[in-house]
């Protein structure tokens, strides 16, 4: 682990001068140059996040009707909400102030008292790995995932975009290394990526990727309603309906009013938007070639033997 910039740590747990607020704060570290992060659990977290909701989130008990969007970070997720929010939820509007960020929210920063107060059926984001989501055979899970070299350009334009990473200079090549060393929020791109992918033949997930999706947006609206319940179901035999969602659903659709996905308060305006280019290979113009290698080199030795070994061949050539 990379230095910390605030003594602190481990034994600060037996210091009763911390209260709860600079307990919070001792778990930050930012060494020179690199985003700031919260570190706790053997993980690291953005800034924002509690270990008290964390722990709150993980004990969650879906109930039935729940759909989970699982992704590791850039991989999706929010164009997934999307569509899901305009299939399941019948006055879905967002705007500013009604965020999909708090009618779609995300349960490992907002803990498990957030979410009961929500109606059913929930449609709630995580970007937990396997081993942490909370599980129920009555509950669905989407899984969304994207090659590697396209998440991490887009990861590096998010840190620059969110003020609590305190990122907006921050360096693309830093910010490669802490993608190649696992060493971002929610960890290896590589391990959550498997952990998920063991479960992707379970009755209860359906696992979706992000270049398919901008392949074809109207069949990935009817896999999605097929799969969430009866009434969506039903939903998606409406070929209007499914041209409409597919067309609030596109890249230009959704750069629109942008304050409708994240508030406001939590981006810099300087940076990149949150949906920024929306496009395959964007990777090209970012990784140098010695980047792009230690990504296959990673890419081969992690993936090998596993269903995901040749995706993506195409996305990720140099050539
Ligand atoms: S987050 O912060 O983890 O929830 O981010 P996430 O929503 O998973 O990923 C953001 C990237 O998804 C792109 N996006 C889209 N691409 C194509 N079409 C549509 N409609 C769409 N909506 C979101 C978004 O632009 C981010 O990718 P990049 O490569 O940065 O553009």
């Amino acid at each position: 682990m990379a230095p910390i910039t605030r003594k602190l740590s481990s034994d600060s747990r037996s210091d009763n001068r911390l209260n709860k607020e600079n307990f919070d704060e001792a778990l930050i570290r930012q060494p020179p140059g690199h985003p700031k992060h919260k570190c706790f659990f053997n993980h690291i977290w953005s800034p924002i996040f509690t270990p008290e909701l964390i722990r709150s989130a993980k004990s969650y008990e879906p109930e039935k009707g729940d759909v989970f969007i699982a992704t590791y970070p850039k991989c999706g997720t929010t164009w997934t909400q999307h569509i899901c929010s305009q299939l399941m939820i019948e006055d879905y509007e967002p705007t500013d102030g009604k965020e999909l960020f708090i009618t779609s929210p995300m349960i490992d920063e907002k803990g498990a008292e957030f979410v009961k107060q929500l109606p059913s059926p929930r449609l709630l984001k995580t970007h937990f790995e396997w081993t942490d989501v909370p599980k129920s055979k009555d509950a669905k899970y989407i899984f969304v995932c994207r090659n590697p070299k396209d998440s991490i350009v887009s990861y590096y334009f998010m840190y620059r975009l969110l003020v609590a990473y305190d990122f907006a200079d921050g360096e693309f090549d830093t910010f490669f290394d802490l993608f190649a060393d696992g060493k971002l929020a929610y960890g290896d791109y590589f391990d959550h990526l498997n952990g998920w992918l063991e479960h992707i033949n379970d009755p209860n997930v359906l696992a979706l990727r992000y270049e398919d999706m901008l392949d074809d947006l109207p069949g990935t609206v009817v896999k999605l309603g097929k799969f969430i319940n009866d009434r969506t179901s039903k939903l998606v035999d409406n070929e209007e309906v499914v041209a409409r969602i597919a067309q609030n659903s596109s890249f230009d659709a959704m750069s629109h009013d942008q304050s409708r996905w994240v508030p406001q308060a939590y981006v810099n305006p300087t940076q990149a938007p949150f949906i920024r280019k929306g496009k395959k290979r964007d990777w090209i113009n970012h990784l140098s070639k010695k980047q792009s290698d230690r990504i296959d080199e990673l890419f081969k030795q992690k993936m090998k033997g596993t269903i995901a070994e040749h995706w993506w061949q195409e996305q990720m050539s140099w050539d």
